[in-house]
């Protein structure tokens, strides 16, 4: 892989950001009032969102007024440093949230799942703990895609590097389990591993987004200095099963192909029965925190290891160096691209495209660190290979981004601003 040649095609495309939103009759606005360090969000329906506030709050936002509501019944978080309330999903009337959770001895990323009764949520049980307590603030992960059934979600590694190669804990993996909390019978079952975990080697994701066509998962992470990375959560027997190739299945070169059905995941050998989610089958992938990695250590500049690549880790499909400490992801879907594709067919909401048809097929990151939106352009194989900047410093950190789904803002650009006097944005034309 060419890893130095995607490098380098992101510094320099870092510096075309001009060329962003002065060429779009675009604008970016706040919708209600300032909002305290939003971290997640999911359309209720078309035209209400749910977000999370890290210290603890979930409200109900009206896009139309900008009226919000706060939903209560959550549950308690470690409201600390990286910790609080995270991400939210929802799925056929269920609300899942993810959180750090409060337990003795510390806390753990935690998934609860609730009904909203009104302003309230009810039924809520605790359906995944972490079975990494620390007391660190740091490195929570959390992110989740509901898809077929099951929920994907990521967890951070603690600040504690030992547990990016230890697959007993939960910490610094990707999990999957069902949407009750049990384990998945075709996840991973590999000597060691924790049952919940799907692929391990993460350092602190927060960004997961599915492929609007192929059903794959992506993800991206922070690294250390200049080691943060996208990649997509393969087999584990990806690379050998296909050739040592970068094509996961996304698409065979065609625009229009179905290709949640019968790419990938059906031709890698991994999973011949039940793969659903295309590039995706049975898990079981090594991402490498801290073994393999482009990331430097802060203080000394020294690589974290010798090794950016190595047979048995999974590489990333892209790395951003500098690092942009990167929050949120979404997929711009192709026009259409959101309702043909039975891998969706889990989601309540699917984006639409139309709108910003210039962002179509890409995918939408958010960056803390430098108060930035950007996009990221897969080729025709389906693979990162170019990135521009879309929003640079008009609204502070931004915390996590969605695309609206048909409706009276179809298409729009929502993006959570993480700052004390933060929100939640809207960019349309
Ligand atoms: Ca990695």
């Amino acid at each position: 892989m060419a890893f130095r040649t995607f490098i380098r095609a992101a510094l320099f495309s870092a510096a075309l950001f001009a060329s962003g939103m002065a060429a779009m009759a675009t604008t970016i606005e706040r919708v209600g009032s300032a909002l305290s360090h939003p971290w997640g969000m999911e359309f209720l329906d078309h035209d209400t969102v749910l977000v999370t506030e890290r210290n603890g709050r979930l409200l109900r936002i009206d896009l139309a007024d900008g009226k919000a509501t706060q939903i209560t019944g959550v549950p308690r978080v470690y409201a600390r440093r990286q910790g609080g309330l995270l991400d939210v999903a929802t799925i056929d009337g269920h609300v899942y949230l993810c959180y750090a959770a409060l337990l003795d001895g510390g806390s753990a990323t935690a998934i609860d799942r609730g009904v909203i009764d009104g302003n309230r949520l009810v039924r809520r049980q605790t359906i995944f703990t972490g079975n990494e307590t620390s007391r660190s603030g740091h490195h929570f992960g959390c992110r989740m895609q509901l898809t077929g059934g099951m929920i994907y979600a990521s967890l951070g590694d603690r600040g504690e590097r030992a547990n990016g190669q230890n697959p007993a804990t939960n910490a610094a993996s990707i999990i999957r389990i069902n949407l009750d909390g049990s384990v998945p019978a075709d996840n991973p079952s590999l000597p060691g591993w924790a049952p919940e975990n799907f692929t391990i080697g993460h350092r602190n994701p927060q960004g997961m987004a599915m492929h609007p066509r192929t059903g794959a998962i992506w993800t991206h992470e922070h690294g250390p200095r200049g080691g943060d990375e996208i990649n997509i959560i393969r087999p584990a027997d990806y690379e050998r099963a296909n050739d040592g190739g970068a094509n996961d299945g996304a698409n065979d070169g065609g625009a229009n192909d179905d290709g949640a059905n019968d790419d990938g995941a059906n031709d890698d050998g991994a999973n011949d029965d039940g793969a659903k989610d295309a590039g995706t089958g049975n898990g079981g992938g090594n991402y490498g925190w801290p073994a393999v990695s482009h990331g430097r250590e802060y203080a000394t500049g020294r690589r974290v290891s010798p090794h950016d690549s190595l047979p048995g880790y999974v590489d990333p499909v892209w790395v951003w160096d500098p690092s942009i400490a990167p929050s949120g992801m979404a997929f711009y879907p192709d026009a259409g691209g959101g309702t043909d594709n039975g891998t969706s067919s889990g989601s309540d909401m699917l984006p639409e495209a139309g709108m910003f048809p210039e962002f179509a097929g890409h995918l939408l990151v958010g960056s803390l660190k430098f108060r930035r939106l950007y996009l990221v352009e897969l080729d025709e194989d389906g693979l990162p290979a170019s990135e521009r900047v879309i929003i640079d410093g008009q609204i502070g950190r931004i915390r996590d981004v969605a695309v609206a789904p048909p409706g009276p803002f179809a298409g729009a650009i929502l993006l959570l601003s993480d700052e004390a006097q933060g929100g939640l944005y809207i960019m349309r034309r």
